[in-house]
């Protein structure tokens, strides 16, 4: 019996997500097609080399936002995603945003799977201790204890993949769609009417994770090649746009992640045994353009300019370098890099030439490293906004990762770590490449 690939499961699934997402919230539908119209006028501008690959990888390039209650069910989560080549990556506070979860992302880690679909799932644990009430937070506990937010078939084909190391075609089709379920809106609650609103006085977000039979898929959100166009065309396309882009403004070498959001639908819920109604800010719309992976001291500039920007410094990321070769030079980007034959053809670099003085002479050329996480923090305002929630100072606890990785079982990979071992391949492969023909530089 042959295997399906993970990679292939996780088109599946991203497509499955997509069709349901698209038939949940119409202004989804919307939103996909004002960004493929923008994608293609932006990839028609671009030489035709960079297009190679490219727009498959658009078209279906996702990420989603959930939410669960409980360690066994992001335990269950870890384990599934599995399945499809998705590991748990990086660590999230958001406790210093005001919001009382922590989080990693699920997301393939090889280059080759990126390429394949880098489909990404952002997954937050409510963080219970952090609601001050003990009575509540007990109530919370119970009624979490008592769902089971997958179905028995789902569960029963996680443990044949596991004992067998993978599944068929018919099988890992059947675990998709019993996948899909549980990320389903469903409009009726749990719990009572006046369960759901203590829940929502202590925070909108625990109501949301709290009161439902699981974890619903809060947004699906696609990657534009120009943010700033798809935010001037909103409006025209009867979506209620976000006053202005999370992120910095935009620049000639994007970095990181900027992102745009459209308002949460407000949806009528059913409750237990009560006629009465309310509604809910569960679902809404958030588009994102991807720029190039900062490192460390990268990043800890990038915080430090985006802090001084929101104090009111329009001018303050014009100290970040805009270029591929200033961001190299100053140690604050990461690359892949290529080298350039026709630079090699004229000449052979000096003895013992290192990286820097390769692409100071030319050798090798830069091509940005995709930034494959995200900055929830630093997109409080795209959490606010959505959640209906009035601004809230942060919470005093500070994040804890250990807890974290005890919930998951597993430790979360350092996503630093990741893009570090992406530049130093590109480096040896290209070493390799320098070694073989002109064996003085290497002496
Ligand atoms: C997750 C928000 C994080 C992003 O793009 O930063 C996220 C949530 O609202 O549950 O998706
Ligand atoms: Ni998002």
């Amino acid at each position: 019996m042959s295997h399906m690939h993970p990679d292939d499961i996780r088109t599946l699934f991203s497509r499955a997500m997509s069709d349901l997402y698209r038939t949940e919230v119409p202004q989804y539908g919307t939103l996909c097609d004002l960004v493929a119209r923008v994608n293609e006028a932006e990839l028609g501008r671009q030489p035709p080399l960079a297009r190679d690959g490219r727009l498959d990888r658009l078209e279906v390039e996702r990420h989603g936002a959930i939410r669960v209650g409980t360690a066994d069910e992001l335990a269950l989560i870890r384990r599934l995603f599995a399945l499809m080549g998705m590991q748990p990556v990086g660590y999230y506070d958001l406790s210093a945003a005001g919001v009382p979860v922590h989080a990693t992302a699920f997301r393939p880690v090889s280059e080759a799977s990126l390429d394949h679909n880098p489909f990404r799932v952002f997954t937050s644990l409510l963080r219970l201790e952090l609601i001050p009430d003990v009575g509540l937070r007990q109530r919370a506990q119970d009624i979490l204890s008592r769902r089971q937010i997958f179905t028995a078939r789902c569960l029963a084909l996680l443990e044949q993949a596991e004992q067998q190391g993978g599944l068929d075609g018919g099988d890992a089709r059947e675990f998709v769609s019993e996948l899909i379920e549980t990320f389903q809106w469903h409009r009726e609650a749990t719990v009572d009417l006046a369960t759901y609103r203590q829940l929502r006085a202590a925070h909108a977000l625990v109501a949301d994770i709290v009161c439902f039979k699981g974890p619903h898929i809060n947004h699906l959100t696609p990657r534009t090649l120009d943010i700033d166009r798809v935010q001037d065309g909103m409006p025209a396309a009867g979506l209620a746009a976000k006053d202005r882009i999370e992120g910095p403004p935009r620049r000639a070498f994007p970095v990181l992640l900027r992102q745009t959001s459209f308002l949460a639908l407000e949806e009528s819920i059913r409750f237990v045994g009560e006629t009465g109604d309310d509604t809910h800010t569960a679902r809404f719309g958030e588009v994102e353009q991807r720029g190039c992976a900062l490192t460390r001291k990268g990043r800890a500039l990038y915080d430090r300019l985006l802090a001084q920007a929101r104090s009111g410094d329009e001018h303050a990321f014009a100290a970040f370098p805009d270029g591929a070769q200033a961001l190299f030079e100053n140690g604050l980007a990461f690359f892949r890099f290529e080298v350039d034959p026709a630079r090699l053809a004229q000449a052979s670099p000096p003895a013992g030439a290192d990286a820097r003085q390769l692409v100071a002479g030319g050798w090798l050329t830069l091509a940005p490293l995709t930034y494959e996480d995200f900055l929830p923090v630093s997109a409080a305002g795209i959490f606010r906004s959505n959640l209906g929630d009035e601004v809230r100072g942060g919470y005093e606890a500070a994040g804890h990762q250990p807890d974290f990785e005890r919930a998951l079982g597993a430790p979360v990979i350092d996503e630093i770590a990741l893009y570090e071992a992406a530049q130093a391949a590109s480096l040896a492969a290209c070493e390799r490449t320098l070694r073989a023909a002109c064996p003085a530089w290497s002496a």
